[in-house]
């Protein structure tokens, strides 16, 4: 065990024979070590399994916006609220494949692409289908994150060569019912395990800052950790507040609380890509140092997020170089 761990939170590391199943209790004793105790015990951790100046860079891209069915309490996207998203076809192939292009040419490792659906239909999915293809034979990882899926469609999108699928838990299984009533965290989990069953690599993390108490954001770092199979990826967001989302006046979280997520979800899952997602465009370069101190090793790379903007190149290029980051 580390020096600087207590009783109280000193629950045992994962290993690859037996793995240690979490509990909220533990993970809620993690939020409770003074910060530099919980950022010294992720660093640790984080130097057990990862090259600590390395960060995996995702480019985003979201190839069909708005009018969606759901009503996830902190979307821009649901046809449900009155925001400034204007909704949009699913995009074309080549405008699609010309954004990867760029992407790699800028240092993007992996591609993501997002829609705004409950679910694919089977003739949508074909395209998607098609796209993942042709990002693959670009060089580059291919992710894509649309909803949840049926029987079958997992299969297909492993054929056509994805590597992630994006599909968050996004809350505590107890607040779920708060933000989001059209569907439920057991549908997600339902994904979750037809994207692990297909032999896909499984992106899931979740937002913080929706009102949601500590035991919530503890609760869900455990439903994540405590999958059959860690998530390879877990990113987290903070809510980006958005105008005429039932959210869009919610406080802004202590910034050290999310620093405090980041470094219990690096300890509890020490082997996973932890991402440093949404609201980064409003964090200051010291903030997202720490962060990444507290053991973030992933990141969005590129201008835009979905519908909200993420920090320029250039900027994220500058603290790369101050910080001695590699991307990868
Ligand atoms: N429709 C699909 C779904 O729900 O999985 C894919 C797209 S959805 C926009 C992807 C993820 O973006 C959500 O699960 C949520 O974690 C994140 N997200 C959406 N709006 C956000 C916001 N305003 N602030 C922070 N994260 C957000
Ligand atoms: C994830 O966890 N965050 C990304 C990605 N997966 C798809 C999306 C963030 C969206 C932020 C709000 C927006 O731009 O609409
Ligand atoms: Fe639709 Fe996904 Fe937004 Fe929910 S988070 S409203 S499912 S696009």
């Amino acid at each position: 065990m580390l020096a600087c761990s207590t009783a109280t939170a000193s629950a045992p590391q994962a290993s690859s024979e037996s793995r240690h199943r979490w509990t909220v209790e533990e993970v809620l004793a993690l939020y409770d070590l003074p910060l530099m105790d919980l950022i010294w015990r992720a660093q640790a951790v984080h130097r057990e399994h990862f090259d600590a100046n390395a960060i995996q860079r995702s480019t985003l891209l979201s190839v069909k916006t708005g009018g969606c069915s759901e009503d996830c309490g902190y979307c821009s996207q649901s046809a449900r609220y009155q925001t400034d998203t204007e909704r949009e076809r699913l995009m074309p192939i080549d405008e699609v494949v010309a954004a990867a292009q760029a992407a790699k040419a800028k240092g993007a490792s992996r591609f993501c692409m997002g829609a705004a659906w409950r679910g694919p239909k089977d003739g949508d999915l074909d395209k998607v289908l098609e796209m993942v293809r042709e990002v693959k034979a670009l060089g580059m990882q291919t992710c894509v994150t649309l909803g949840m899926l049926k029987d079958g469609q997992a299969g297909k999108l492993k054929e056509a060569g994805l590597d992630y699928y994006n599909h968050n838990l996004d809350t505590d299984k107890e607040f779920y019912g708060q933000v989001i009533k059209s569907h439920t965290h057991d549908d997600r989990i339902d994904t979750l395990e037809q994207v692990r069953d297909a032999g896909i690599n499984v992106c899931s993390g979740g937002i913080i800052g929706m009102g949601e108490s500590r035991k919530n954001r503890a609760a869900l770092i455990v439903q994540l950790a405590n999958l059959p199979k860690a998530p390879e990826s877990v990113p987290i967001n903070n809510l980006v507040p958005i105008p005429g989302t039932p959210m869009a006046n919610n406080p802004r979280l202590d910034p050290f609380e999310f620093v405090r997520t980041i470094a219990a979800a690096r300890i509890a899952m020490p082997g996973s890509w932890v991402r440093l997602s949404a609201g980064r465009q409003e964090m200051s370069d010291e903030l997202q140092a720490l962060c990444f101190l507290a053991g973030a090793n992933s990141m969005f790379y590129g201008e835009n997020l979905l519908t909200t903007s993420n920090p320029a190149m250039e900027r994220d290029d500058a603290l790369f170089a101050r910080l001695g980051l590699k991307a990868v």
